[in-house]
Formats: structure tokens, C-alpha cells, sequence
């Protein structure tokens, strides 16, 4: 549109029309002069159209008529020198208070209604999709049976028509089994990067590796020397927990809400340490979504995250109340802050699965906070520095010996734990101490099976 009227947009943001809803009423557009400097240049616009559409002269009055000099108004006279037709009053008031980024649209709009045609509002697109919105609208009577398809009609269609695609282009053809080597469950049990991510060309890049059913997510990068830094859910439980206590502190509802996060017994003791060092409550589950979601339902704002990557955030239906009922107070009383931690709060609930943990929702709340943070990956791993740890698994044969209790008993400032896994025929060891070394001398000493 602004290429068909280049002239249009710059001259309207020139002259933008004024805060309130101008009218055409009996004698046009009626206001003190200096509010209608853009309604003169809007009439002038329309005048044009009108004199297209009938190929004759029309007239624009500018008068104060009976009234005082700064009293001003703005009319337009019919080719056949009557007032203007009423079926045109409606386009010049549209006009009048179109803001000036939609100007150029309105008058294209009536451009196409002169001649007879319906124009449809498409909003706000890039250029590339109302091409495809173009062609999509003409798939029926277009040459050839491949132009396109009823679904990818529309911006909905567009999205739907590049993501399956670009879906089908990455997974097609390439060999390598799922979670083989790569995925949430490989880069944080075994703490290395997936297969084909490599020190030193991909330095610096920021990647997320999920699991087969997208419910997990853990972030890693190689540092520009070639270290290879993992964020797990635990991080994942910093960068969210953090950003909600900062933005309930601003709307002012930091002890009216209640906020927790819930952890299990395998979450590295360092983000433990680092919560509660910022006053961020932090409660504990038995290791299971199940039981975390279930312990994080008992706040207002419950965060959880496996260190595994699975995790949200839940909202208590009061707390969303609360928020909906603070929004409407604080954009009476203009506080903007307030207001916008407010709408950010409600937002990140729209935002983050409330159904279940979601990779794909939890990549999206993480890069929104790292953006407002002005953050990247070192910097949001730079909240804390994980406490070296090691997790193995040992076969089922060991489920029924007794593995070593005394464990513990190496490193006074180590931990570690053994437990059946309810979802492999596995035991599995967590230990975790001030050096990777410890850590790993913990885990192989708690499978020193005693008879
Ligand atoms: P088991 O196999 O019971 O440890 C694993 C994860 C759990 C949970 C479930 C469900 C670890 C140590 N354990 O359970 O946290 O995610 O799978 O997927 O990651
Ligand atoms: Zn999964």
C-alpha cells in the first residue's frame, strides 16, 4: 500500500491526527483550526477519490462559518454542488481518525470500494506473506496443479505450509536414531554435548536439545574456548524464578502472592544454595513430574523444573484473579511499572504450558527473559556455578544387594543417594561433591555392593 501511495504515510506522520474522535457532522468536520491540520490534508485525499469515482470537480470548504475565528471546519461539496453524498461521510470519518500508520491502508481501502470491490483486512503481515495470502486467495483459479492448497490459505496458512515443511526438511533423509547421542536426557546425564555439535565451529552458539516427546528441555553452549557449558533445568529454575520475583516485587504483590520452587532430590545443592540465598522459597518432591506438579499446585505461583529439563510454571486460578483485578487498578492510577508487571506476569501464564511441562513453551518464556535481562547464555550461567556431580545407573541386579550406605562418609561435603528407577530396570546413583573428582570417587564408592 505504501507503494501505490508513497507520499501518504510520511505526510500523515507529519501532521498525525489529534487524541480525540473527530465527527462529520451536519457541516463536516467542526474543531479549533490547530486540531484539524490533519483532517484538512485527509479531505484533501478524499476530495480525490471522490472526483475519481465521479470523474467530475468536487469542492472542499474551509470555514469557521457563524463562529469565532479559531473556530474551524472542514466540509466537502458534491460534484453535483450539494453537500457530500451521506454514504460518504462514514469513508471521511474513517479517514479523519485512521492513525497515521493506517492511513495509507484506509484510503486504499476506499480506493477499492469506489470501483465497486471488497477489500479485506489481512492486519499486520510481512510483505513475503500477503504474497502468499495473494496466491493462496487465487489457488482455485490459478495455473497449475501445484499453486496451493485450501490450508495454507491466510497467515495461519502460511505458518502452517513453512513449519510442516521446514519439519519434514530436517528430519527427512537425515541418518541417526532419536535421542541417540543427542537430546535433553543425554547432554545432562552424561554432561557432553550431542553428536555433531563441536568445540571450536560452533563456539559460541546457542543450542537446546530436547527430548523425543518435546517435554524436555536443557540449554548448552561451547564458551569461545572450546568449554562446553550445560544449563539445566535447575538454571532453567534460577532464570524464571528470579524474573517473577522481580516482577511481583514491582507489581506489588510479593506478599500477597505466594511463590515456591519445587525441586527434587537430584537438583544440584549450588541452585538450591543460590534460591534461598535470594529469598526464593524452595520446597521438595519426590523425583517424578507427578509429585512436583502436585507440591508446586500448592502456591499461588509454583515453579518446578526437573534438573532433567522437564518443568513449568503453574498459576492458581485466585492469583490469575488477583492479577486480572491489579491491571485494571494500576492503568487507572497510571503506574506504569506496576502496569507492566502486571500484563508480563499474566502474560507469562498465557506463556508457559499450564497443562504440563513444554519444551517448546519453556525455549520461548527463556528467551524472553534473557532478552529483557540483555542476557546470553554466559551470562545466565554466570548465576551460579554448579556443584561438580555424577550420575550412574547400575544394572537391576543390584536392586536387591545393598549398595554402599557409607557412601557419603568419603567427602563430608559430598552427597549422594541411590534409588530405583521407575522407569528403567536400573538403579540409579546421584553423588555430588567440591571437586569432579570427588564426585565421581562418591559414585563409584555408593556401588561398592555389599552382600
Ligand atoms: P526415574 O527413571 O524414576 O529416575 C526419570 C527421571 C525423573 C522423571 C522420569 C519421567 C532422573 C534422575 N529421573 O525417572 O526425573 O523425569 O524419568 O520421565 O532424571
Ligand atoms: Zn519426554
Amino acid at each position: 500500500i505504501d507503494r501505490l501511495y508513497p507520499g501518504v504515510t510520511p505526510a500523515a506522520l507529519k501532521f498525525p491526527n489529534p487524541d480525540k474522535r473527530l465527527a462529520y457532522g451536519t457541516a463536516g468536520f467542526r474543531d479549533a483550526a490547530e486540531l484539524l491540520e490533519s483532517t484538512l490534508l485527509r479531505m484533501g485525499m478524499l476530495a480525490a477519490l471522490r472526483s475519481m469515482k465521479t470523474g467530475m470537480a468536487v469542492g472542499i470548504a474551509v470555514t469557521a462559518s457563524h463562529n469565532a475565528a479559531g473556530d474551524n471546519g472542514v466540509k466537502l461539496v458534491d460534484p453535483g454542488g450539494g453537500m457530500l453524498e451521506r454514504a460518504w461521510e462514514g469513508a471521511a470519518e474513517e479517514l479523519a481518525n485512521a492513525p497515521p500508520h493506517r492511513l495509507a491502508f484506509a484510503l486504499a481501502e476506499e480506493g477499492v470500494a469506489l470501483l465497486g470491490g471488497a477489500a479485506r483486512d489481512l492486519g499486520e503481515l510481512t510483505t513475503p506473506q500477503l504474497h502468499h495470502c495473494v496466491r493462496m486467495a487465487n489457488a482455485e483459479r490459478g495455473g497449475g496443479p501445484y499453486w496451493g492448497r485450501a490450508e495454507w490459505r491466510g497467515e495461519g496458512g502460511y505458518f502452517k505450509m513453512v513449519a510442516s515443511a521446514f519439519a519434514e526438511v530436517r528430519n527427512a533423509g537425515t541418518d541417526g536414531e532419536l535421542n541417540l547421542n543427542c537430546g535433553a536426557e543425554h547432554a545432562q546425564k552424561t554432561q557432553r554435548p550431542p553428536a555433531g555439535f563441536v568445540a571450536g565451529r560452533d563456539n559460541g552458539k546457542r543450542c537446546c536439545s530436547l527430548d523425543g516427546d518435546a517435554d524436555r528441555l536443557v540449554y548448552h553452549y561451547f564458551d569461545s574456548s572450546g568449554v562446553w557449558h550445560l544449563l539445566d533445568g535447575d538454571k532453567m529454575a534460577a532464570l524464571v524464578a528470579t524474573f517473577l520475583q522481580e516482577e511481583l516485587a514491582a507489581a506489588g504483590l510479593h506478599h500477597r502472592l505466594s511463590m515456591a520452587v519445587v525441586q527434587t532430590a537430584y537438583a544440584n545443592g549450588a541452585s538450591t544454595a543460590f534460591l534461598k540465598a535470594n529469598g526464593i522459597k524452595v520446597a521438595f518432591a519426590a523425583t517424578g513430574v507427578k509429585f512436583l506438579h502436585h507440591e508446586a499446585l500448592r502456591y499461588d505461583v509454583g515453579v518446578y523444573f526437573e534438573a532433567n529439563g522437564h518443568g513449568t510454571v503453574l498459576f492458581k486460578d485466585s492469583a490469575v484473579s488477583t492479577l486480572l483485578s491489579r491491571q485494571v487498578r494500576a492503568a487507572q492510577q497510571a503506574r506504569r511499572r506496576k502496569a507492566l508487571a502486571v500484563k508480563r506476569l499474566l502474560h507469562v501464564r498465557q506463556l508457559v504450558n499450564q497443562a504440563v511441562g513444554d519444551a517448546f513453551s519453556d525455549i520461548l518464556l527463556a528467551e524472553v527473559i534473557l532478552r529483557l535481562r540483555k542476557w546470553g547464555l554466559p551470562e545466565w550461567d554466570a548465576m551460579y556455578a554448579d556443584l561438580p556431580s555424577r550420575q550412574v545407573r547400575a544394572a537391576t541386579a543390584l536392586r536387591t544387594a545393598r549398595l554402599n550406605a557409607e557412601a557419603h562418609a568419603l567427602d563430608p561435603r559430598g552427597r549422594c543417594f541411590v534409588r530405583p528407577s521407575g522407569t528403567e530396570d536400573a538403579v540409579r546413583v546421584y553423588a555430588e561433591a567440591a571437586t569432579q573428582g570427588e564426585a565421581d570417587a562418591l559414585a563409584l564408592a555408593a556401588l561398592q555392593v555389599r552382600a
